[in-house]
């Protein structure tokens, strides 16, 4: 088992690579968050060592601009998020109609922000995140204010709904200062439907349902191979 999760990483490794080797040299890049950006921005990282290469980037959370600031990245302001060229982000799943699950690491709101004003959105994954449909719970960012409104909702429509909580019980905030409620609705036959139904409930800011956010979707194998789907 080892091996195999060694031999994905290496993958995963490969495909952020060719991705950053492949970003047009000028280009303003929205970046997502979670571990496979990551990847990504040390790679960007590398490229722009040289000086010759220059990228401006514009993080969609703390997590992602450390690691950005640590290579020697660019971090543009927020104003320039109408310039953005290419989104890169991750994802916890996607179904086989390309529709995400996003919000693991609670950066939800800034990522749909980057992917929606970008010319072009490139999401990366493994294997292990495409699924036929979607069934992980969906992350759900409220506020403090609404929290038990929108928990009762959230079971009304049929969800479980469990409160984001970290270590020693102290609740998880986003970087907009409000919860996260994931809610496990079982498989989503219906995401667009079920995502038009959270978002209507009030004092719900974002939900983790993504629809026809992705350009390019990357997919990294354990066989090794590298594939790529162009919407
Ligand atoms: C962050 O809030 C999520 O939307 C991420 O895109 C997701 O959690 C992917 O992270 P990994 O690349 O670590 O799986």
């Amino acid at each position: 088992l080892k091996d195999n999760e060694e031999n994905l990483a290496k993958v995963i490794d490969e495909m952020a690579n060719n991705v950053a080797h492949n970003i047009p040299d000028g280009s303003i890049i929205g970046l997502g968050s979670g571990s496979t950006v990551a990847i990504f921005v040390l790679k960007l990282g590398k490229i722009s060592e040289n000086k010759e290469h220059i990228f401006g980037v514009i993080p969609s959370s703390l997590q992602i601009q450390i690691q950005a600031e640590e290579v020697g990245l660019n971090i543009l302001s927020p104003k320039m998020i109408p310039s953005i060229d290419i989104t890169i982000d991750g994802a916890d799943q996607i179904d086989e109609k390309y529709n995400l699950i996003k919000g693991g690491g609670g950066a939800l709101y800034k990522e749909r922000v980057l992917l929606n004003a970008a010319k072009k959105s490139i999401i990366l994954a493994d294997e292990s995140k495409y699924a036929k449909k979607l069934c992980k719970s969906i992350p759900i960012e409220v506020s403090f204010f609404a929290r038990k409104f929108v928990l009762e909702e959230l079971i009304r429509i049929g969800g479980k709904p469990i409160l984001r909580i970290l270590d020693k019980d102290y609740p998880f905030t986003t970087e907009n200062g409000n919860l996260i409620i994931d809610t496990d609705f079982g498989v989503i036959e219906k995401p667009e439907i079920l995502r038009s139904e959270i978002v209507n409930i009030a004092g719900v800011i974002d939900v983790g349902i993504f629809i026809d956010e992705g350009d390019v979707f990357y997919r990294a194998n354990r066989n090794g191979s590298i594939q790529v789907f162009n919407l």
